[in-house]
């Protein structure tokens, strides 16, 4: 891992995730001002490397010692500082403090008094009944840690990492590999790219004429905390963050039958292979070959693959054996969406959210740049602690936005994303919430009800004759907060009567809803909409995720709103026939 700039966000990211622990709190000074300088350089295009401690602290959000610790990065590759809290605070430990409910006060006394260094350890402390010994903790908060523990489906044996934090990283690296001399082609596989919410390891596969000098660059990367395997042509290395990656060299020739085959998914290849042999042929990561003659019939193109096998190419979301063979062979496949075919935004906070950062006018102008028709201005509802905009605040935003619409050919909307209450109540009172072009709700709070009064408050908010979307359906954040349990197929059964439509989240916390109730919904001609959810201006351009998500859903094209036409959009937003 060279010096670049995406290394030192990484390192920054990091650094805020270490420092709340080691600081007992995410307001502490020092984790914002780490959290703000990483939010300024994230949006800063300009070259970095050659700036001094002093042009540093020159741009806003950046003071001296975090300046003084991006120079550090940039003339030694680490942060001192970093590989400090690295240590103090290993990979198993911060695994803990993503349990709902363990702060990082909490977690930092089981540490001193009780010894608890991960998962494991905080399992065996539960069971035998020693944090309701502990001051201030009480039998509750242990009943509390223990459900949050099964329900998280056993973090300890099962280390599979949320795809926010495996994806970055293997972007990074196959842009590094891009990069290097002799390298020409590289590609992340696995479960990442059929865009599982949780990956197992992260596989790269390279295609290059000679493969040692890959393979010597990769175990000898700065901040591994193992090597694993260092072969000819295959090696294995575990991340700093804990995250295993394993790298395959292999000659462009072979490129496209590796990527079909460590793309997966194993049952996906196992169909694949089925058909090859009822052809007479064999299929594996080096090629398509006859049998009898061992000649490779083709190879170099995952695309040309498929043809030989008389499949329509099959998107790496797809392949989980869930029907995609079928569909392929009969040329059925569902027409995805691309970014390309999103014509506008329908869930985009402005800094009068309080946990979102950028104005209005610079969010209408990324908008307008993305080329949208149409863009739906959505900040949190009053019912939101903190975060929530009062009345006035919206009657503000409506002028705001009438003088911004004024000459622009972007149509920028004023809604709202209202707040499910526990009862299915939302924000405001029914004649304010008129005032709005279209409303979107969503759960923010109340995750533990029991499923009868999840089920009732989704179906009474869908049931709104104001609400045309439902957003993060289930309030998950992955890895991290288990979503509410509701009945899928009687809330699903609730969007179709209504023509309400289902968000399909582009967060990479949250992907929500998951790709089981997508295909069910898309079953049962569900319509869909792909938001970004963006909390500032660079959460706008994430809309591939939503696309992918998509995908795995089998979601066609035509049931997503936001591909529609304006008119034809405006007229969806408007209805207003919803069954009350
Ligand atoms: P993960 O890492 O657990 O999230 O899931 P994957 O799908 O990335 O699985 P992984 O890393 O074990 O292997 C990557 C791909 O390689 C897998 O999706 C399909 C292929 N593969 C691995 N082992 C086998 C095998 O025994 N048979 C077949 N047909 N394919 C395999
Ligand atoms: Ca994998
Ligand atoms: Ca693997």
């Amino acid at each position: 891992m060279t010096a670049s700039k995406e290394g030192l966000l990484e390192q920054l990211a990091e650094l805020v995730e270490l420092s709340i622990l080691d600081e007992g709190s995410p307001a502490a000074f020092r984790v914002r001002a780490y959290e703000n300088a990483l939010h300024e350089l994230r949006s800063y295009h300009g070259e970095l490397e050659s700036l001094s401690v002093s042009q540093l602290t020159k741009l806003e959000g950046i003071g001296k010692s975090t300046a003084q610790k991006i120079r550090e990065y940039f003339e030694t590759g680490t942060i001192a500082k970093l590989v400090k809290l690295r240590a103090d605070y290993p990979p198993e430990y911060v695994r803990l403090s993503k349990i709902p409910g363990l702060g990082p006060k909490t977690l930092a006394r089981l540490r001193s008094e009780l010894g608890i260094q991960n998962v494991d350890d905080l399992r065996a402390a539960i069971e035998q009944e020693k944090l309701r010994d502990l001051k201030g903790l009480g039998e509750k908060t242990e009943k509390k840690l223990a459900r949050a523990l099964e329900r998280l489906g056993g973090v300890g044996k099962d280390k599979r990492t949320p795809i926010a934090d495996a994806l970055p990283l293997a972007r990074r690296l196959v842009d590094e590999l891009r990069a290097m001399e002799g390298v020409e082609r590289a590609e992340y596989c696995g479960s990442l790219r059929r865009f599982r919410e949780t990956i197992g390891d992260i596989d790269i596969v390279v295609a290059a004429a000679d493969a040692a000098p890959i393979m010597d660059w990769f175990v000898a990367m700065p901040g591994l905390r193992e090597v694993l395997g260092h072969g000819d042509t295959k090696s294995s290395v575990v991340t700093a963050s804990g995250i295993q990656v394993d790298l395959r060299v292999v000659t462009a020739e072979q490129f496209g039958a590796a990527i079909l085959y460590f793309t997966g998914s194993k049952a996906h290849n196992i169909r694949l292979r089925q058909r090859a042999i009822d052809r007479g042929w064999t299929l594996n990561e080096y090629g398509l070959t006859d049998a009898e003659s061992g000649d490779v019939i083709v190879s170099d193109t995952e695309r040309a693959i498929y043809e030989a096998l008389e499949l329509a190419p099959v998107p790496p979301p797809m392949r989980e054996d869930r029907g995609e063979i079928e569909r392929a062979a009969d040329d059925d496949l569902p027409t995805i969406v691309t970014p390309a075919d999103l014509r506008g935004d329908l869930h985009v906070h402005t800094d009068r959210s309080g946990d979102a950062h950028s104005p209005l006018a610079a969010i209408v102008a990324r908008a307008a740049e993305l080329g949208y028709e149409y863009l739906v201005i959505t900040d949190h509802g009053e019912d939101l602690p903190q975060n929530g905009v009062d009345r006035a605040g919206l009657e503000a935003q409506r002028q705001e936005i009438a003088e911004l619409a004024d000459g622009s050919e972007l149509a920028i909307l004023q809604g709202v994303e209202l707040n499910i209450g526990p009862d299915g109540g939302l924000d405001y009172d029914a004649e304010f919430r008129a005032g709005f072009d279209l409303c979107i709700a969503g759960v923010h709070s109340d995750f533990d009800l029991p499923r009868e009064s999840q089920t009732e408050r989704l179906i009474a908010a869908i049931r709104d004759p104001k609400v045309r979307a439902i957003s993060h359906l289930s309030g998950r954040l992955i890895g991290r907060r288990p979503g509410i349990e509701f009945d899928v197929e009687a809330v699903l059964k609730a969007f179709v009567e209504t023509d309400t439509a289902l968000e399909i989240n582009s967060g990479l916390a949250r992907l929500d809803a998951s790709d089981s109730v997508l295909l069910y919904a898309q079953e049962l001609g569900v319509k869909f909409v792909i938001t970004s959810d963006a909390h500032r201006v660079d959460g706008l351009d994430r809309m591939q995720w939503g696309c992918l998500l998509a995908q795995r859903g089998f979601v066609p094209r035509e049931a997503v709103v936001n591909t529609w036409p304006r008119k034809r959009f405006l007229e969806w937003a408007r209805a207003t026939e919803s069954i009350q």
